[in-house]
Order: C-alpha cells, then sequence, then structure tokens
C-alpha cells in the first residue's frame, strides 16, 4: 500500500495501537460499564458506530442491556445506570450536550484530554496515542473498540465465537499486509452487511469509503439485506460482508451478478480487521479518483455547533 496520505499512514498503526488499549482495559475498568448495569453509549458519525458495535457485543456477552445512541437522538426521559461517550475530539456539541444534562453517571473515551468533554464527563479515559491528524477517523475509532471489548474479556463477557484482542491485532497485520480483494476499486457501489456487533462495522465500513473517496456505499443488517435493499445489487457493484453471512445469502447475492466479499468471521479475518481492509479500500479508491483522504469533501475534525 502507498503511504502517501496520512489517513493511510494512520490507518496501518492499529495493529500496535489495540495491543496497547488491550492492556489498559483492567485500569479502565472502574469507569467502564459494570455487570448488569442498564448503559447507554453515545457518539456521533464513526463514534456512534463503534458504540453500535459495543453495545451489541456488551449485550450478547451478557454483561448488560446497552443502547447505542446517536448522540443528538439520546431519549432524554430513560432512565440508565450510567453513559459512556465515544469522542475522539472531545468536542462534539451533540455529545458534550447528553453529557451536560446526563443524570447517571457519565465516561468518555476520547483522543484529547484538554477538550470540554474533560469538564463534561465524570471520568476521562484518554486513548491520546491513538488520535489522528486525519478528519477521517481510521485508528481511534478501531482503538477504542479494542479497548471496549478488551474489558468484556476482563469480564468474561465476549460473546462466544469473538477473539481476543490481541488476535485481531494479528489479524490485522495480515490485512495490512494481504491485497485487497479483487475487483473493488472498480465497483460502482458497495453494501456493507453485519450482524450482531458487525453490523456497526459495516455502518462504520460504508461511512469510510463515503468519507474518503465520496463512494456510493450503503450498509444494513445482512438479515434485513433481503427486505428491499438487493435490489441495488448487480453486476458491477459489490456486496461485503464484515463477519459471516447468514445461511443462503451468499447464493442470493450471486443470483444478482455483484461480486461478493466474505471471509472474515469463524474461520476467517476477525471482523474488526475486516474494517482495516476496508479502510485501505476507501483510501485507495480516493487515490483511483484523485481525491485527497486527507481532505474530505465537506468535512471537518468535529462537528462544533454555534
Ligand atoms: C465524530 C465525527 C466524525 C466524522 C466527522 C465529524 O467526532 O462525527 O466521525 O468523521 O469528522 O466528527 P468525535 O466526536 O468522535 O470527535
Amino acid at each position: 500500500m502507498a503511504l502517501t496520505s496520512l489517513t493511510g499512514e494512520e490507518l496501518a498503526t492499529q495493529p500496535a495501537n489495540w495491543r496497547r488499549a488491550a492492556t489498559l482495559a483492567a485500569e479502565a475498568s472502574l469507569a467502564l460499564p459494570q455487570r448488569g448495569e442498564r448503559v447507554a453509549v453515545i457518539g456521533c458519525g464513526t463514534s456512534w458506530f463503534m458504540a453500535q458495535a459495543y453495545a451489541a457485543l456488551r449485550e450478547a456477552g451478557g454483561h448488560g442491556e446497552t443502547d447505542a445512541l446517536a448522540a443528538s437522538e439520546f431519549p432524554p426521559g430513560r432512565g440508565y445506570d450510567r453513559i459512556l461517550a465515544i469522542s475522539r475530539s472531545g468536542t462534539t456539541t451533540e455529545v458534550l450536550d447528553v453529557l451536560g444534562r446526563a443524570k447517571a453517571p457519565t465516561a468518555a473515551v476520547t483522543g484529547d484530554p484538554d477538550t470540554p468533554i474533560a469538564g463534561a464527563a465524570d471520568q476521562l479515559l484518554v486513548l491520546d496515542f491513538a488520535d489522528e491528524r486525519s478528519v477521517v477517523q481510521t485508528r481511534f475509532a478501531t482503538t477504542a473498540l479494542a479497548l471496549l471489548r478488551a474489558h468484556l474479556e476482563l469480564e468474561d463477557a465476549l460473546p462466544a465465537g469473538v477473539a481476543s484482542v490481541p488476535r485481531a491485532a494479528d489479524d490485522a497485520e495480515r490485512a495490512l499486509a494481504e491485497p485487497l480483494p479483487e475487483g473493488l476499486l472498480a465497483a460502482e457501489q458497495v453494501t456493507f452487511l453485519g450482524r450482531g456487533w458487525t453490523y456497526g462495522l459495516a455502518q462504520e465500513a460504508g461511512l469510510k469509503m463515503r468519507e474518503a473517496a465520496t463512494a456510493w456505499t450503503e450498509a444494513y443488517p445482512a438479515m434485513e439485506y433481503r427486505h428491499g435493499p438487493i435490489s441495488v445489487a448487480a453486476p458491477g457493484r459489490a456486496v461485503w460482508s464484515l463477519g459471516e453471512l447468514p445461511p443462503g445469502l451468499a447464493a442470493d447475492v450471486a443470483r444478482t451478478g455483484a461480486l461478493l466479499v466474505a471471509d472474515s468471521g469463524a474461520g476467517g479475518l476477525d471482523p474488526l480487521a475486516d474494517l482495516v481492509r476496508v479502510q485501505r479500500l476507501a483510501v485507495a479508491l480516493a487515490g483511483a479518483r484523485g481525491l485527497n483522504p486527507d481532505e474530505p469533501r465537506s468535512l471537518t475534525r468535529s462537528v462544533i455547533l454555534a
């Protein structure tokens, strides 16, 4: 891979960042959701999708009911035992608003402690080593998820079949080293699919391609795909599953003539490492389209509303 962009350079550091995050899980544990608590995880954009992935992992692992909410859609009347925010910048207005009004204990995972989130959250978990210069988030987001996933493992609450973070990091090394699946740079459209915790990853995969390369992408829970979205699949377009496909879906996609990428999950790459391949594709596609992934159209590091 040509490392000619900040985004490309930063995404390549993910394995080391995930391993480092995993070593912090024990000391972070008091600020993180405790077993049995009813938790809301909030964020915007990429951070919301990481919240979705974590929420599904935590609940599937039996650690407790967990809602993932776009900060702007936080339902003020709901009772939670804890609110966990994810925000790389620490300045996102909607996240700060929820933390400011919260009635439950709050914690925030951030890349920058010298920001308003330090005053807004009761507890701060700082992953400054994973902060980024690129507007387009890659390593901060996945490192935040790696920390939360490692904490679930410490709590014996990783769902069956979900590997430890160091093993995911090994897979991410592979995802960085191996050639990307063929035919995707030429695809006119890509739909990403996931189930459970990997649905958040699918959402993030689609967003990454839009942000870095202005690509036409969509993302759905895999079992929703037959309920309409499959109409978009056609020769020259692609479907990429983060994690295993449900039975029968590969054949359904094959009938549309779309290219299918479905080699992560059981027996294949860790789904989080598969997201690293999508990030690489997004950077490569930007290059192929003459775009600079470090200058994503209409985006800034953080949305700060007046
Ligand atoms: C979240 C975010 C990014 C998005 C854009 C604006 O920021 O929505 O995901 O790509 O750059 O900000 P943060 O709260 O994690 O800093």
